[in-house]
């Protein structure tokens, strides 16, 4: 039968070990599950496609329509797999994390790319993040600015390297993320700092990110990856039941009726796992996990 290989990654990397998933903006072209001639083939693809040949570390990993595309692709695999138990978000070198939305991309109708109709699909990978049921860590060095401060906020926690800078630039290029942007950053440092961030587009380094709360931690660049493993396996330690409940918690009031239809998912979850226990079919608490992987990827 005829199999149709999955379209490789043009503008992310994206890796899987130890049950920990890691996915990185950057435009090396990359196969995650793609032969050869896939490879060679596509990147024939991607050359004729590409308005532009550029680099996106370059652009310090800006992200156009088709890496938020990857990107949810990405996140969706992660969250299927129940191998997976938490997710690392970076962006490629030392220079940026994220500098938000491609500049060269925009449009009047938002950000095109090669189908030429504009969207704000970032929206709907924010909400992606946020509704995940397993950890999502931004890993950043460098700069998280403009729609890349936006992502690192509306992930669970974030790791910042001592070159870490974070601020909003919206308004300086007449944007705004009056979603998610306004209201995670409101409850991360507060009214009065939410709003000096929005109305004056300033940037902080990563030792006043952390006192504003904007950040779980500050560590030496050359320590940034080595630390976020060391998180990662902390949580991997833990019930995973337990971390996805308290993450729905965590976002309930904020999600209104969404974030109760996840909390009220995860209540059905239980019960009917408590079911199949007393139907005495599957054993399935063990001493680390409260609930079985193979259960948490059935909602
Ligand atoms: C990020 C920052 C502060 C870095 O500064 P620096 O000095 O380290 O680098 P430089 O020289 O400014 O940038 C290096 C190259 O990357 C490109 C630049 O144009 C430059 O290209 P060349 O001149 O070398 O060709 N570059 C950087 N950021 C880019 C971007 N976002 N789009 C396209 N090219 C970009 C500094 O570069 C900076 O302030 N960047 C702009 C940040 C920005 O305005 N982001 C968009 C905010 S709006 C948004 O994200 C958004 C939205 O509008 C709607 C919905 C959701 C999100």
């Amino acid at each position: 039968c005829l199999m149709i290989p999955p379209t490789p990654f043009t503008d992310i990397i994206y890796e899987k070990a130890e049950g920990i998933a890691k996915v990185m903006l950057d435009i090396t072209f990359f196969l995650s599950h793609a032969s050869f001639v896939h490879y060679i083939i596509g990147y024939a693809f991607f050359l004729l496609l590409q308005k532009d040949n550029y680099n996106r570390p370059e652009r310090r990993n800006a992200f156009r329509p088709q890496t938020v595309k990857e990107l949810m692709r990405a996140f969706n695999d992660a969250r299927d797999d129940n191998s997976i138990g938490v997710i690392i978000f970076t962006g490629k070198g030392t220079k940026a994390f994220c500098s938000g939305g491609d500049q060269s991309f925009r449009g009047k109708e938002g950000y095109a790319d090669y189908d030429s109709f504009g969207r704000l699909n970032v929206l709907d990978l924010q909400v992606q993040i946020r509704r995940l049921p397993k950890p999502v860590i931004a890993m950043v060095a460098g700069y998280a600015v403009g729609g890349g401060h936006v992502l690192h906020m509306v992930c669970d926690l974030t790791i910042a390297a001592d070159n870490a800078v974070f601020g909003q630039t919206g308004p300086k290029v007449g944007s705004v993320d009056a979603g998610y942007g306004a209201s995670v950053m409101d409850r991360l440092v507060g009214p009065k700092r939410a709003r000096e961030m929005w109305f004056m587009a300033k940037f902080y380094n990563a030792v006043e990110a952390d006192k504003m709360g904007l950040v779980n931690t500050v560590v030496p660049l050359e320590k940034l990856e080595e630390e976020t493993v060391k998180w990662c396996r902390e949580i991997l330690r833990n019930s995973p039941m337990a971390i996805r409940v308290a993450k729905s918690a965590l976002n309930a009031v904020d999600d209104g009726h969404s974030g109760l239809q996840q909390m009220g998912g995860d209540a059905t979850l239980l019960s009917m796992e408590r079911r199949k226990v007393r139907r005495g079919r599957t054993p399935t608490c063990s001493a680390g996990n409260l609930i079985s992987r193979d259960f948490l990827v059935f909602l």
